[in-house]
């Protein structure tokens, strides 16, 4: 059950008490349709080259499919990506005037597919300030039985921030983190045509999957235009690729601003990495993507 709130609670009061609001509405039928076959073009050309069945894949890819920044390599996704109702909702659940895209991914979990591990998704990204915001899109909807997401209300006001590495191992230990010993997460199905929304520093996990269809989700992260990069050592392409020193500001064409922008003014993507990534699966130009 959501947390209990009065139901004429503004998105914005609810996003930061909790960490996460679902706001409905923000994509029409035409929208799902037309963006969900996009992005499943995306991730067919994406994974094209592996026919590994689900059971021969790492415990971390049984989770999902994940294709990341689609936008810069197909363009019938970037309308998606920048979607404006979508990033003005972002920006007034953070309460900030311009935000930037760190990058958007598609996260398709398959039949069968298992649990998302709990973790928070900031201590991933070398960004100093958590001013971030990650835009939830299942295009056929999410419910509890296909996957649906979970959250653990005001962690993100905890002041927990820590690393739990859902890569290679099995995320947060729930009962032995002070913020969420105890409690149950707040499963959130979300219908079609709305989106989810979840703070950098809410803690989250999903449900398998226990249909015959797959998940079909794109999500797209946001961060505060002005924030900048960690001072500590921690490597990410969304600020390598740019050139991006340690302190200074995230600000670059591979991080893109979402809002404002004009209406039908889509960024230009940029030149696909050169070197190709090392080590950085589901990433454009990666040696095991399709271009
Ligand atoms: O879609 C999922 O299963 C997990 C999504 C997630 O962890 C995220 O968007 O941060």
């Amino acid at each position: 059950m959501p947390p209990e709130s009065d139901a004429r609670e503004e998105p914005i009061d609810r996003f930061r008490r909790d960490g996460f609001v679902v706001v409905e509405g923000l994509l029409t039928d035409d929208e799902c349709d037309r963006f969900g076959l996009a992005v499943d073009a995306a991730v067919a050309a994406r994974t094209r080259l592996d026919s590994r069945p689900l059971d021969q894949r790492t415990r971390y890819e049984q989770s999902f499919q994940q294709c990341l920044n689609l936008w810069e390599d197909f363009p019938l996704v970037r309308p998606l990506t920048f979607h404006p109702r979508v990033a003005a909702t972002a920006a007034a659940l953070l309460g900030v005037p311009a935000l930037r895209v760190w990058h958007d991914q598609a996260l398709y979990k398959e039949a069968g597919g298992r649990v998302t591990d709990p973790h928070q998704d900031q201590p991933y990204w070398p960004l100093e300030q958590a001013d971030t915001v990650t835009a939830w899109i299942p295009f056929d909807g999410s419910t509890y039985e296909n996957g649906c997401m979970g959250y653990f209300p005001g962690t993100h006001r905890s002041g927990l921030r820590k690393f739990a590495n859902i890569f290679t191992g099995t995320g947060y230990d729930l009962d032995a983190l002070p913020e969420t010993r105890g409690r149950e997460p707040v499963w959130m199905p979300v219908p079609r045509g709305a989106v989810a929304f979840h703070h950098g520093l809410t803690v989250h996990l999903a449900r398998p999957n226990r249909t015959p269809q797959p998940r079909r989700v794109h999500t797209v992260i946001y961060f505060a235009e002005g924030s900048t990069r960690v001072t500590r050592p921690q490597g990410h392409p969304c600020v390598d690729r740019a050139g991006i020193e340690p302190g200074a500001p995230v600000a670059s064409d591979f991080t893109p601003i979402a809002w404002p922008r004009e209406d039908g003014d889509l960024p230009l993507p940029p030149p696909p990495p050169d070197p190709p990534l090392r080590g950085w699966p589901g990433w454009p130009g990666a040696p095991e993507a399709s271009r």
